[in-house]
């Protein structure tokens, strides 16, 4: 087994879904701020880890039932502090075997983060970017979150995905509520050589549609929002069909 491998293998023990290592060079792209090397100059590689959605925390949110199970299980709190536990174990992993390690939050705070997820999942070859602005991996669709780690070792790279999923088939304008995706903006650029198109979000009237404030749910909660409860409704990612990982 490569080193690689092993890498691999410990961060699926410890909880991931799917890992993917991206050689620094694919951010060539990105802007100054959003660089990985701007955080950690020795990084050679971005270690990018997925953990799957429980597809039954979103059908409550979906129907508009009720919040907490996905904002709990979902988005602030499992999933975020899971991934994060999962990150920094994987980079434990990397210091111990003498390799600069810096693992970068799932969670993010204020308007920008500084390394973009979606964009590392990209380029560690674990997705491609759908309509909706979000990661599509072949078997977790949109229904996956993200963290990373970056490290000094020079790891195996993986291929980036070549095929684009997305048909265009609008499922994530029409589930949002607010207009927030349209149908006939976009936006197009490359992500380390392969083309993209997404749509032009809107994401001030994403962000201004915090759950709570529009008052959409049976139960009621206050108009707040904390480290383990903040949530955006998510539907585009929910209403998104692709995937092939499919509970009934
Ligand atoms: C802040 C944030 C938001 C804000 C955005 C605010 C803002 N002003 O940008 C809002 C509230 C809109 C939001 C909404 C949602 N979010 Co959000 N969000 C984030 C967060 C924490 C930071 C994103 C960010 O600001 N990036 C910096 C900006 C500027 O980058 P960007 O727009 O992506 O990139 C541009 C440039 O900077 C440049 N670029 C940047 N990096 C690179 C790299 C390369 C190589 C290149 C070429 C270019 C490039 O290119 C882009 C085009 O110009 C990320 C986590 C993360 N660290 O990435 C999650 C994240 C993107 N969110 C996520 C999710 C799921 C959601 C929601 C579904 C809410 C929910 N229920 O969870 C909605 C979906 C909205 C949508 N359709 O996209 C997931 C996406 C998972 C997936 N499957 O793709 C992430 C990755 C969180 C995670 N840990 O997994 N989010
Ligand atoms: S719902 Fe349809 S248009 Fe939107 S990202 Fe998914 S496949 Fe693309
Ligand atoms: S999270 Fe909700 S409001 Fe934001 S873009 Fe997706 S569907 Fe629209």
């Amino acid at each position: 087994m490569s080193f690689t491998q092993e890498m691999k293998a410990f961060a699926a023990q410890a909880g991931a879904d799917l890992v993917g290592v991206a050689p620094v060079a694919r951010y060539a792209g990105a802007p100054e701020l959003f660089h990985p090397q701007r955080l950690l100059p020795q990084t050679k590689c971005v270690v990018c880890i997925a953990i799957r959605h429980l597809h039954g925390v979103l059908v409550p949110q979906n129907d508009r039932v009720e919040l907490y199970p996905y904002q709990m299980f979902g988005y602030g709190w499992l999933s975020n502090i899971r991934l994060n536990m999962v990150a920094f174990e994987v980079a434990r992993f990397l210091e111990d075997r003498g390799y600069l390690s810096c693992p970068y939050p799932s969670f993010h705070q204020g308007d920008n983060a500084r390394l973009s997820l979606r964009h590392t999942a990209v380029v560690a070859g674990l997705a491609t970017l759908g309509w909706n602005n979000l990661a599509i991996t072949p078997k977790y669709g949109t229904k996956q979150r993200f963290v990373a780690v970056l490290t000094s070792a020079e790891l195996e790279p993986d291929p980036m995905i070549e095929d684009d999923p997305c048909d265009r088939c609008m499922a994530c304008a029409n589930a949002c509520p607010v207009g927030a995706i349209p149908r006939d903006e976009e936006i197009a650029y490359e992500i380390a050589g392969h083309p993209v198109r997404v749509a032009k979000l809107d994401k001030k009237k994403c962000n201004d549609c915090h759950l709570g404030k529009g008052g959409w749910f049976e139960n009621q909660y206050p108009p707040f929002v904390t480290f383990t409860v903040a949530g955006h409704c998510g539907r585009c990612l929910i209403n998104c069909p692709k995937g092939t990982y499919a509970p009934a």
